[in-house]
């Protein structure tokens, strides 16, 4: 990205996000996190690029997503020499997963994100489970999420794939690519538009940042090497990097994703098993676990084969895991209040102890 010419209509300004900065103090630079690494964040903004730390207010909420994450539309204060994110402006949308190093924490892999492309490769059968997982992540981020399936040049049966997708996709279109011969590239560009925001979420190797360079018409991302002994898994990308591509959309790149753990997302779960709580509908007891009661249709509907057994499991286990974060989540929740409490005694005791009380 050139650090001159760049206007903030360019990096996806909407009349949305100019209401809120000039809901602030004038005195700040508003600007978009074009990368964030390493506790940086690359702000771009009309002066240019800037690398800026958070300022600590931010860095105390830390844990509920408070720090600036590539997407963040912010403001910046402290001076050129050291920038500070003073504010990270209210998110349309948040891509949250659970931290995979802690538990009870959640981490945004994007902000402000109009459209997710949720990539597989098709050199091997879809995990379909996988998907349904980045799906719940995805809907819960408020962004619209469309499946590509990459590398069709080696699948077998592009045909069987992308039905097996569809069979768990409701509302989400499927989309097939291969950069090997171009197919299926002008149908993911035709999903961005000028002023757009996307971003490219899958496995490690899935080849997004392989699309990335091909709607880009040039290599702007490094990709991985094709070399037989490289069977270590290595992620190529390493940081999470927004690219402006030359008509005018925008799309973020990230480090393919390992583990892809619920955070607190039961409506994104709702939203892409709609199918179920549709047949859920149907049960005699409202708040039917789908779990041998009397009168569920949607045991039923997996008797007659109409729900594959599979997919009501996926969902069963990804609720679990929401409840079980949502219990970290209340934990986490209550050792924090007892920990402020207790700072609040101490100062009630310091008060006293100091004479105040006297009077
Ligand atoms: N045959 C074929 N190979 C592809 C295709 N797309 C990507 N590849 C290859 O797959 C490998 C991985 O592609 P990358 O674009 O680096 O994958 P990535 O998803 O960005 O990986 P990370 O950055 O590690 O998350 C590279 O060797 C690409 O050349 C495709 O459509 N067909
Ligand atoms: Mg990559
Ligand atoms: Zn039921």
């Amino acid at each position: 990205m050139t650090s001159h010419d760049t206007t903030l209509e360019e990096l996806g300004l909407s009349s949305a996000v100019a209401a809120l900065i000039a809901a602030h103090p004038s005195g700040f630079t508003p600007g978009r996190v074009v990368r964030s690494d390493r506790g940086y964040a690359f702000v771009q903004s009309a002066r240019g690029l800037h690398v800026a730390k958070p300022a600590t207010h931010l860095v105390k909420h830390a844990d509920d997503g408070g720090l600036p994450v590539v997407g963040d539309w912010v403001l910046l204060g402290g001076d050129e020499s050291e920038p500070l994110v003073e504010v990270v402006l209210e998110r349309t949308t948040a891509i949250a997963r659970r931290d995979p190093g802690h538990a009870a924490r959640m981490q945004i892999l994007a902000a402000n994100v109009d459209i997710v492309f949720i990539t597989h490769p098709l050199a091997e059968p879809p995990n379909l489970s996988r998907i349904e997982r980045e799906l719940a992540l995805v809907w819960d981020s408020g962004a619209q999420p469309v499946i590509v399936l990459t590398k069709a040049d080696l699948s077998e049966d592009v045909d069987a794939a992308r039905e097996a997708v569809g069979g768990i996709a409701f509302g989400v279109d499927v989309l097939t690519t291969s950069s090997a011969n171009g197919a299926g590239i002008e149908d993911v560009a035709s999903r961005l538009g000028h002023g757009r925001t996307a971003a490219l979420i899958g496995p490690s190797g899935s080849g997004k940042s392989t699309l990335v360079n091909a709607l880009a018409g040039q290599d702007v991302q490094e990709t991985r090497e094709v070399r037989v002994s490289d069977g270590r898994g290595r992620h190529t990308t390493v940081s999470r990097e927004l690219i402006t591509l030359p008509d005018g959309g925008l799309i973020i790149d990230t480090p393919g994703l390992r583990a892809v753990g619920m955070w607190d997302s039961a409506e994104g779960l709702a939203q892409a098993f709609s199918d179920i709580e549709e047949l859920a509908q149907g049960c005699r007891f409202r708040d039917c676990r789908h779990e041998g009661e009397p009168g569920c249709a949607v045991e039923a509907a997996v008797g007659s084969g109409e729900l594959p057994e599979r997919r009501l499991t996926s969902f069963r286990e990804l609720q679990a895991e929401v409840a079980h974060v949502n219990t970290q989540i209340g934990i986490r929740a209550r050792l924090e209040k007892k920990r402020e409490d207790k700072v609040l005694a101490r100062t009630i005791k310091d008060f006293y102890r100091q004479g105040h009380g006297h009077k």
